[in-house]
């Protein structure tokens, strides 16, 4: 029995790290099994503790748009870590990203660098609150804009009242002003307006859901959401820390041709370093620390690191025909899979925007948090565990969206329908 060194490194991991991981989806709690602990990546793969290549579709759950390795990135690291790693005092770097990411996303006039999509959430969020004086915030189930408190919460009992904590440790008081609605329900969410739109600081969405799977907002609940603030005066606040720069250039706000007030990024604008974003209007930004009253900070905000990462990485997207290429790339896997069960007899859909995907072991393509969770759960675990076992990685969990690269090639695509199409014929 040949050594199975990604279990021995899981059962050494977890008995120093609780559950063996630093962040949970890691630990394939949904899908069993044994976590594979990567050594190394390069382009669209990345190899485990056994040597054993996989066809990598997370990316680090969306950063690695180029693929891993891109040389260009790698340069841009290289220096800037030779140039110092982290100062504390600001830097023309920063400056650089800054002005990069407001020359794509016309909605920003300012933005602040921090260090992980749950850090730029919170951030968004209070100030929100600041600059609305307002307290209540609705957000829909099935969204994930990390794990600040106010944040961690799901639907009260009653329609469009206030919710109840999802996770240990957030005291009820925590989420007492957060209103949790369904995902593309027009009904509930002029009801929650109407009940209390004038204490309504923002609404926070995923206007592309890619925590429930991939699941797009309809244009018209998208619209009403756009309506619905600006009548009551609350901030629209799109959380892209994964559609940004993902789905297009532009985001999702540029595919749906919705402006928000505030807008999270996060992810690909890191490059698989830490770091993520906040922006809007000046009026709104200059509400922060040092020039206004809400406070917000950062030890590493726009570590000149992580900031030259970022900044490589944004450089090369820009470029002519990227989302193209990218784009087509991805649509060819998703219908490439479809294709696939349908022949073998599998209900299943799929559905994808730029370099993000979903597939669905169901007929139709979900609305919301509850139908995707009506997934077969036995049914995905074989089809995540038969991709695994040959080498293809995707999301270990039903609930999240796959990620295609640049550096994917056609033979890669090829061969991942090839690979579901073989589990297909045996799980219909
Ligand atoms: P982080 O704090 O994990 O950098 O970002 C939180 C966050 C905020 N908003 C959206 C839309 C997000 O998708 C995320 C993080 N996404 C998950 C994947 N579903 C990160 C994976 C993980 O938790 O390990």
């Amino acid at each position: 029995m040949t050594t199975d060194n990604n279990q021995t490194l899981f059962e050494r991991a977890s008995a120093v790290i609780p559950g063996g991981v630093n962040s949970p989806v890691r630990a394939f709690k949904a899908v069993g099994g044994t976590p594979r602990f990567i050594q190394r990546a390069q382009g669209a793969y990345f190899w485990d503790a056994n040597g054993k290549r996989y066809i990598d579709y997370i990316g680090s759950w969306g950063p690695m748009i180029l693929g891993h390795g891109h040389p260009a990135v790698v340069e841009a690291v290289q220096k800037a870590v030779l140039e110092g790693f982290s100062y504390g005092a600001p830097t023309e770097r920063e400056i650089e990203l800054a002005e990069a990411i407001l020359a794509l996303v016309p909605s920003m006039e300012m933005v602040r660098l921090v260090s992980s999509g749950t850090e730029a959430a919170m951030s968004a969020l209070r100030l929100a609150r600041g600059a609305t004086g307002r307290k209540h915030i609705i957000k829909f189930e099935g969204c994930y804009h990390g794990h600040a408190d106010a944040l961690l919460v799901k639907a009260g009992s009653g329609l469009a009242t206030f919710g109840h904590p999802t996770s240990g440790g957030v005291p009820p008081e925590a989420v007492q002003h957060t209103i949790v609605l369904e995902y593309n329900n027009i009904a509930q969410l002029e009801e929650a307006f109407a009940l209390h739109g004038k204490d309504m600081a923002c609404l926070m969405i995923e206007a592309i859901a890619g925590n429930m799977n991939f699941v797009r907002a309809t244009p018209e609940f998208a619209r009403r959401c756009r309506e619905l603030c600006t009548q009551h005066g609350a901030l629209l606040v799109f959380d892209e820390v994964m559609t940004g720069f993902r789905v297009g250039l532009h985001g999702a706000q540029g595919v749906l041709g919705i402006t928000p007030d505030l807008t999270v990024l996060g992810k690909v604008i890191g490059g698989g370093m830490p770091l993520a974003a906040f922006g809007g209007p000046r009026a709104i930004m200059e509400q922060l620390a040092p020039l206004g009253p809400v406070y917000q900070a950062g030890t590493l905000s726009g570590n000149p690191v992580a900031t030259a990462c970022g900044l490589a990485t944004l450089k090369e997207i820009a470029k002519p025909g990227f989302y193209e290429a990218l784009s087509a790339k991805t649509r060819t896997l998703v219908e490439g899979l479809k294709a696939a069960a349908d022949a073998e007899g599998v209900a299943f859909n799929v559905d994808s925007e730029g370099g993000m995907f979903g597939f669905y072991l169901m007929k139709d393509k979900p609305q919301n948090y509850g139908t995707v969770m009506t997934t077969d759960n036995a049914k995905f675990n074989a089809l995540f565990h038969g991709l695994l076992d040959r080498g293809v990685y995707i999301a270990p969990a039903l609930y999240e969206a796959g990620f295609v690269s640049a550096a994917h090639s056609d033979e890669d695509i090829a061969a991942t329908i090839e690979a579901a199409r073989q589990i297909f014929s045996h799980i219909s």
